[in-house]
């Protein structure tokens, strides 16, 4: 193993320094990479140099050949546009990011993209940029590293024990998503979480002291995190002590306030705002050179300080530490080691279909006609039994959003706790989840009104983008949620949430759509699922096996031509979801009597419906027959299945009446619905 990097992990006295180009060759990489791609941010990966080579040279425990070992320290890089710091980091430690692609910097299909992206670059536990959240995913992991520390852990087998390490600067901090997250983590007492701030007083307009003066030490303390102010960013020494003391403190996350300059080395360029964002040039980059004393050309590492930053053997005996401690755990713990696995490997209990066909069978024969909010509950009460990975939570409505089920217990004051009350933080609550769901061994599921899902808008994204199974529950759909009124009704929000690529938006109808739904989100392993739920009771939808069956496709025939247009060639659509497939039959029901052949679609998932073969879309939806479509939000999504056809949806925001009257109101009749596909026909 290197001496050096033995020296900070185990000695208690102060660390030796590093030798000093072992420090800069962060920098110098950092400058050259982000002068060959024209583009990038060498200020940060300049100024906090320092910071991350004590941290990864003498605390963090990771392993370069399995990024994904279970209790590895996790890094998060909240100012993620510092992303070359993190690929000079994961390069140099000896992951598989060769030189080449720190060439590559922001190229196309290379490794080391503009910001880090989860699941592009080994070693990058969640991609940032969009500002604040990487800290608010960072609560998320230490929340799951807590939670399966209190569920698995026995007196001997620490089998979760890691940190997690977080740098940020005064962008993530101004950001009001980082109040949501580090408040709820000092009220969680986050222990293992460990946030540097990169105090250098610079954003990208200029010196901060115009638009940001916080006293952040007093922030946090306020928050009852543990604060280590006024560090030497640059200090090694100084930067070590203070990891020791944030590690000291076990119950409370810590903040270390680390004192930089922004692209420091640089002769003319450091500590002014135009170091952020920009190369620094050729001129500036040499002088850079020979202030620092770096000797090497462009990305040239010197063999003594690729020795310095070796992590391999270090991270194989750690993880191998480990290895031998989960095998001590499963000779002694079987059946918790057993139920580790499965859950780390992100597999379903094996009995998982069969509880949903049960299920599934008992609420057919039950026909209840319920607010999909409350189907959506005694899906949760029904599967959660069987699946101690969910971890609940709503954003101050578990009430409203029937997140709750009966075996819900809160993180705080029981161990192994499964539900979070995120308080009104719905933001918060969205990144949060994504930590949670990055960690493994956790699907988080958390709700808050649909109309509020604005608030949580990039997390939403960033789950979808990083192709992550967190799960969100959006209840209260529609103008039918009533007197509560326009603020609180969803016009646009479906749509929006449809527009997302990768998020999968689920409007159920009924009770058993909702089961499809929930076990489609949950056996979902590639990405996010939006679950958009009634606050208003919906009638059960009858369906034979094989329409039952249809449900999972995302869409399906619900109702065939009927009365004395059954068995006729068929002569329109109507599409609906949610609250208005009821409505869709009422208007089948009308245009039936009337001998005209329409069938009703039934269309709880547009996204998955789409990803069907095209023979089945066309069988659902063959074209040329004219189509109209029915759903109380923004009509412009329905566009595409329509064609010349007509929608019925809102176009205005909604007021403040009771459900049955707004419905009257904005044209949600099963006589405007059977008028619009007479008109269609017509037409
Ligand atoms: C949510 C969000 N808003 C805006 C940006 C654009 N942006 C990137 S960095 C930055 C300034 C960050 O300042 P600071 O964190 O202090 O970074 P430093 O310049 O010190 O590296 C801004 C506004 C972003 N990435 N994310
Ligand atoms: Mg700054």
């Amino acid at each position: 193993m290197n001496a050096k990097v033995q020296s900070f992990e185990s000695g208690s006295g102060p660390a030796a320094a590093p030798a000093r180009d072992s420090v800069n060759v962060l920098r110098a990489l950092a400058m050259d990479a982000v002068q060959k791609a024209n583009s990038g941010h060498p200020g940060m990966p300049m100024g906090m140099a320092e910071i991350a080579t004590v941290l990864w040279r003498g605390h963090l425990r990771h392993n370069p050949a399995n990024p994904a070992w279970p209790d590895r320290d996790r890094f998060v890089l909240s100012n993620g546009h510092g992303s070359m710091l993190l690929y000079a980091l994961l390069h140099l430690s000896g992951y598989a990011l060769p030189m080449e692609e720190l060439r590559r910097f922001r190229q196309m299909g290379s490794k080391t993209p503009g910001h880090p992206e989860y699941g592009i670059t080994p070693g990058a536990e969640t991609t940032t940029g969009p500002l604040g959240q990487g800290i608010s995913n960072a609560v998320g992991l230490a929340v799951a590293d807590k939670l399966l520390a209190e569920r698995f852990n026995r007196p001997g087998f620490e089998l979760f024990s890691h940190h997690t390490y977080v740098f940020l600067g005064d962008g993530c901090l101004m950001e009001g998503i980082s109040h949501e997250a580090c408040s709820l983590a000092g009220t969680l007492g986050l222990g293992r979480l460990i946030a540097f701030y990169d105090d250098n007083g610079i954003s990208i307009d200029g010196h901060v002291h115009g638009w940001f003066t916080d006293d952040t030490p007093k922030r946090f303390e306020a928050y009852g995190w543990h604060v280590i102010a006024d560090v030497d960013g640059h200090d090694t020494a100084a930067v070590d002590a203070a990891i020791r003391a944030a590690k000291a403190v076990t119950d409370r996350p810590s903040l270390i306030c680390c004192k930089t300059v922004i692209a420091k080395g640089a002769p003319t360029k450091a500590g002014t705002h135009e170091s952020h964002g920009a190369p620094l040039g050729d001129k500036e980059i040499a002088a850079a050179r020979s202030a620092l004393g770096w000797k090497y050309p462009a990305f040239e590492v010197p063999q003594s300080v690729y020795a310095d930053w070796d992590a391999r053997e270090a991270g194989a005996a750690a993880e191998s530490r480990w290895r031998e401690l989960l095998r001590g755990y499963t000779r002694s713990y079987p059946a918790e080691a057993h139920e580790l696995q499965r859950r780390l490997s992100g597999d379903l209990p094996e009995d998982f279909d069969t509880r949903v066909r049960d299920l599934t069978t008992r609420v057919k024969e039950k026909g209840q006609s319920i607010a999909t909010r409350k189907a959506s509950q005694d899906v949760i009460e029904a599967l959660a039994p069987a699946l101690p990975e969910l971890l609940g939570g709503s954003a101050d409505l578990a009430g409203s959003n029937l997140t709750l089920w009966s075996g819900s217990r809160s993180i705080v004051g029981a161990p192994a706790g499964n539900y979070i009350h995120y308080g009104v933080r719905e933001f918060g609550m969205a990144a949060i989840m994504n930590g949670i769901a990055l960690h493994g061994g956790l699907i988080p599921y958390g709700g808050t009104f649909l109309t509020f899902s604005d608030y949580c808008r990039n997390a939403l994204r960033m789950a979808a983008l990083m192709r992550i199974r967190s799960i969100f529950v959006f209840t209260h759909d529609s103008i039918g949620l009533g007197e509560d009124g326009p603020t609180h009704q969803p016009v646009e929000h479906v749509a929006s949430l449809r527009l997302i690529p990768n998020m999968d938006v689920w409007r159920p109808c009924d009770t058993e759509e909702t089961v499809v739904a929930w076990a489609a989100a949950l056996e979902r392993r590639d990405g996010p699922t939006s679950l958009i739920l009634s606050r208003q009771n919906l009638p059960f939808q009858k369906r034979d096996e094989r329409v039952s069956a249809a449900i999972a496709r995302g869409g399906y025939v619900l109702l065939e031509p009927a009365g004395a247009a059954a068995g006729s060639a068929l002569q329109a659509i109507i599409l609906a979801t949610g609250s208005e497939v009821d409505l869709a039959a009422a208007a089948h029901k009308l245009l039936s009597e009337a001998g005209r052949a329409v069938r009703v679609v039934s269309m709880p998932c547009t996204s998955l419906f789409d990803r069907q073969s095209r023979e089945y879309r066309e069988a659902v939806l063959p074209p040329g027959v004219p189509c109209v479509a029915v759903e109380a939000g923004v009509p412009d999504t329905w566009r595409k299945y329509v064609g010349q056809g007509e929608v019925i949806g809102m176009t205005s925001f909604g007021e403040s009446a009771p459900a049955s009257e707004l419905f009257r109101h904005f044209g949600f009749t099963p006589e405007r619905v059977a008028g619009a596909v007479q008109a269609v026909l017509s037409g």
